[in-house]
């Protein structure tokens, strides 16, 4: 068997993909699998199925990331694979899905071909609450797996309606008793390396009509819960001088994001996407407000100074409204830069397999990010149809979807086949 020519089962890969997309089905062609909902463990219990089905060792450990493995004929570190099953509320088919079933779909073709043993195990992994908009931060999992946060501090994030993460976890029965952090990455040595197959979830690829992504890092990640007291009062009879405002407070809070994006430029992004104002009704002033602010750039020097600008702007409302502020962070991630080998080989994968590929950044945060501080780790992007993400229209076509798949197993394939770096 020409190892080079193998390729994925596209029914298989595409029926599985549609199998999972049926847990959550928001009827409008999306996905909501909350972390450690209930859609969630039933997405779960469907991919360890299927893991099991195929005779793998499947492991869970102490904050709910699976670990699925296939043996090699030696016992080395594994070449390790896979990505996310959790979705946002507004999610689609394929962010997260897509590398951890063409992950299945790569260990599925490696065993059914004859006599096909690769030198070392691979491994694919789906990796807990990777959204993070319910417990933040996001890539939560996969920050404990490579022990950036303890499982303990894990267990005790809490929702918005304050249930306990360790608790959802038991709950759904996905407590598992393989240790987290490790003295390397849970639950064994750090992987030899990992990729992980994504969509893009941005415009890049399908503007310019190439087909793969050779994703060369992260851009950093800030977000800031900010919480703002002032005083509920009547809307119609309180004067303007009189008012401590939290709902107009809030809302400059989200003008001033926009603002400092466009005055910093470059890569600088900026969202306020999650506001509450209470009492939340029409004829009060709003008493309190919690909103989180996201912001994103591939250079920490512009990030950090879009945060200053950020709190140089909650220091003036508060004083100018007579509000409080007080903020806490939710997630900092610095900017991350795959390994050179990784982006190398998945470019030069691509062009062997006859796709268009071409180097670009990730705006968005990926399980990849936390493992490159452990392994050489890289990652496969395809396009997305009008760019489009965390909405139920998130779409790529099959055949992009495919050629992904296909570009992953060659690579883990090469990867499986080596002794050293
Ligand atoms: O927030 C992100 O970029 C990712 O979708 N978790
Ligand atoms: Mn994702
Ligand atoms: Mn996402």
């Amino acid at each position: 068997m020409n190892l080079a020519e193998l390729r994925i089962n596209p029914e298989r890969l595409l029926g599985r993909l549609e199998a999972l997309a049926e847990i959550g089905d928001t009827g409008d062609g999306g996905c909501c699998r909350l972390a450690l909902t209930d859609e969630d463990r039933e997405g779960r219990d469907l991919v360890v199925g299927w893991m099991r089905d195929l005779g793998l060792e499947v492991v869970v450990d102490v904050v709910g990331n699976v670990v699925a493995t296939y043996p090699g004929q030696t016992g080395e570190t594994p070449v390790m694979f896979g990505s996310h099953i959790d979705t946002v509320r507004t999610g689609g088919r394929y962010d997260g899905n897509l590398g951890v079933l063409a992950g299945l779909e790569v260990i599925e073709t490696l065993s059914a071909a004859a006599g096909v043993a690769l030198h070392r195990p691979v491994a694919v992994a789906f990796f807990t609450d990777e959204e993070g908009s319910r417990f933040p931060p996001d890539m939560l999992g996969s920050l404990v797996y490579v022990g950036g946060m303890t499982a303990e501090e894990a267990h005790d994030v809490r929702d918005s309606d304050g249930i306990r993460l360790g608790d959802d976890l038991a709950r759904i029965g996905y407590l598992g008793p393989a240790p987290c952090p490790g003295p390397a990455p849970c639950p064994g040595p750090a992987p030899f390396a990992f990729v992980e197959l994504h969509i893009e979830q941005g415009p890049v690829l399908e503007h310019e009509g190439v087909r793969i992504g050779a994703v060369t890092g992260v851009q950093g990640i800030s977000w800031t819960e900010v919480r703002i007291a002032g005083q509920s009062n009547h809307a119609g009879t309180t004067p303007m001088g009189h008012r401590r405002d939290a709902g107009y407070a809030a809302a400059s809070v989200s003008m001033r994001v926009r603002e400092i994006a466009g005055e910093i430029g470059g890569t600088q992004v900026a969202t306020v996407g999650e506001m509450d104002l209470h009492p939340d009704l029409v004829n009060v002033v709003a008493g309190s407000a919690r909103l989180v602010v996201d912001m994103r750039n591939t250079l920490e020097g512009d990030l950090q100074r879009a945060e200053r600008l950020l709190n140089e702007h909650l220091g003036q409302i508060s004083a100018s409204e007579g509000v409080e502020v007080e903020t806490r962070p939710l997630a900092r991630f610095e900017p991350v830069y795959f390994d050179e080998r990784v982006i190398e080989l998945v470019q030069s994968t691509a062009q062997r397999l006859g796709h268009s590929v071409k180097r670009l950044a990730s705006g968005a945060g990926h399980d990849a990010q936390m493992l490159a501080r452990v392994c050489p780790t890289g990652m496969i992007f395809v396009p997305s149809v009008n760019g489009l993400s965390h909405n139920p229209g998130e779409f790529t076509e099959p055949p992009d979807l495919v050629a992904g798949a296909d570009v992953l197993l060659q690579v883990v394939v090469d990867l499986a086949q080596r002794k050293a770096w």
